[in-house]
């Protein structure tokens, strides 16, 4: 399954602007609160370094690209409407469409850390709201949702029958939030870290069931934090003090400046690799006068001092260090690095780490080769890997079955 990001936030935080910046896309974006009603999707990449380089190989990608030595992989986005405080009570469009992001591995909130909307959504004067309050808000919200979803209507009648044992406390657990892309290995941790791994869900109490759906959302829907908007007056030093609040990272970008840099790639006025902090003027003569200064703008006051415009720094983020992701390249000649036609590093595949070598090929690969897998070669080492190999970043694995 490819990796998902989903993309929540309050109205008009800028979600959509960040998707269409990702991945290219147009859908609609305006100043009013809840533009966007049902939810749009989009491919972005993930940047990494290929291993191109270290193996000293010229590569000819399928699944992916490489640019100048780095390699995008495609992720799923998915973009909602916006969520407002009291929307588990139906208020503004309610939390039912969240259910959209039930598949997602991991959540962007993204925060106008500006601070100039009000919690609906509305435009208030710059710096007048606390983007602190927006994590507080949402945070509860999604809490909530995840508590609805495990509370259904039946709880009280599905713990009444709940035999006592733990390990079928686990398996019930389990098949009740089959939807949720939720495993068991996680609602044993959940158990564990809000202390009811030795308390029967039947005499939980409203708090134990609250706590409990907190914890299974830290662990199974990580969010990281995007302060958006970074390009405007109030919004450095409103950073600042977010950081000083709240104890978790937070990335800040201007999904504005990251669409108009991709908009300008793709017509070749410019070379702009996303995630670079410069871009090349190669076409500088089809560009009016004000659009040439609105450039130099973005290179003076966001790309140099942030870095980048914050967007793909995100992505890799989101990827990398909230969900634990890595790089594994498949090849079926451990001597050229290539597929069976030739193509060079044709593959990279993103995958949890700690995933071992048999569910990657399961679940990656082809479930019709898993039964027939019988063991792996390193092709950097050319030493065989078997079943339980946990997967490395950057590796470079050819896959034996019985049938070759
Ligand atoms: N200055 C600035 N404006 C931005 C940025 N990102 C988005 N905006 C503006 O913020 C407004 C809302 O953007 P949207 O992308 O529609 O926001 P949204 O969160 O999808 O809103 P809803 O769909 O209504 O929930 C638009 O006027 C965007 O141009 C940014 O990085 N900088
Ligand atoms: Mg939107």
């Amino acid at each position: 399954m490819t990796f998902t990001i989903g993309i929540i936030g309050k109205p008009s935080s800028g979600k959509t602007t960040f998707l269409n910046a990702a991945c290219l896309t147009n859908a609609k974006v305006s100043e009013l609160p809840f533009t966007t009603i049902d939810p749009n999707r989009g491919v972005a990449y993930v940047k990494t370094k290929c291993v191109c380089n270290d193996l000293n190989v010229e590569d000819n990608p399928k699944n992916s690209l490489c640019i100048d030595g780095f390699r995008f992989i495609p992720i799923n986005m998915l973009d909602v409407a916006g969520l407002v405080p009291d929307a588990h009570k139906g208020k503004g469009l309610g939390n039912k469409f969240l259910n959209d992001l039930i598949k997602a591995d991991v959540l962007l909130h993204i925060v106008d850390i500006s601070g100039s909307l009000d919690k609906s959504g509305n435009i208030v004067s710059l710096g007048k709201t606390d983007p602190f309050d927006d994590i507080l808000f949402l945070e509860n919200e999604i809490n909530l949702w995840f508590k609805s979803i495990i509370e259904r209507e039946d709880w009280n009648k599905f713990t009444k029958v709940m035999v006592t044992e733990k390990r079928k406390i686990v398996e019930s657990l389990y098949e009740r939030l089959s939807g949720l892309k939720i495993n068991k290995t996680q609602i044993i941790l959940t158990l564990k870290n809000s202390k009811l791994d030795n308390k029967n869900p039947s005499s939980w109490t409203e708090l134990d069931l609250l706590l409990f759906s907190e914890t299974l959302r830290k662990i199974s829907k990580p969010t990281l934090i995007v302060a958006n908007k970074i390009d405007k007056q109030t919004s450095e030093k409103n950073l600042i003090d977010l950081k000083k609040n709240y104890n978790g990272p937070i990335i800040p970008c201007s999904a504005l400046a990251e669409h108009l840099l991709r908009e300008y790639h793709e017509k070749k006025i410019i070379k702009y690799i996303p995630g670079s902090d410069d871009f090349e003027l190669i076409n500088e003569q089809h560009l009016k006068v004000n659009e040439l200064e609105a450039l130099n703008k973005i290179k003076k006051k966001i790309l140099i001092p942030f870095n980048g415009t914050g967007i793909q720094n995100v992505l890799n983020y989101a990827s990398s260090n909230i969900a634990d992701q890595i790089c594994v390249y498949p090849v079926s000649d451990i001597n050229t690095f290539s597929d069976n036609k030739e193509n060079i590093l044709p593959d990279a595949f993103l995958v949890k780490k700690g995933t071992r070598l048999r569910d990657f090929v399961r679940d990656k690969i082809h479930s019709d080769l898993a039964e027939n897998f019988m063991f792996g070669i390193d092709a950097k080492t050319k030493k065989r890997l078997g079943e339980n190999y946990e997967l490395q970043d950057k590796d470079v694995i050819k896959i034996v079955t019985s049938n070759r």
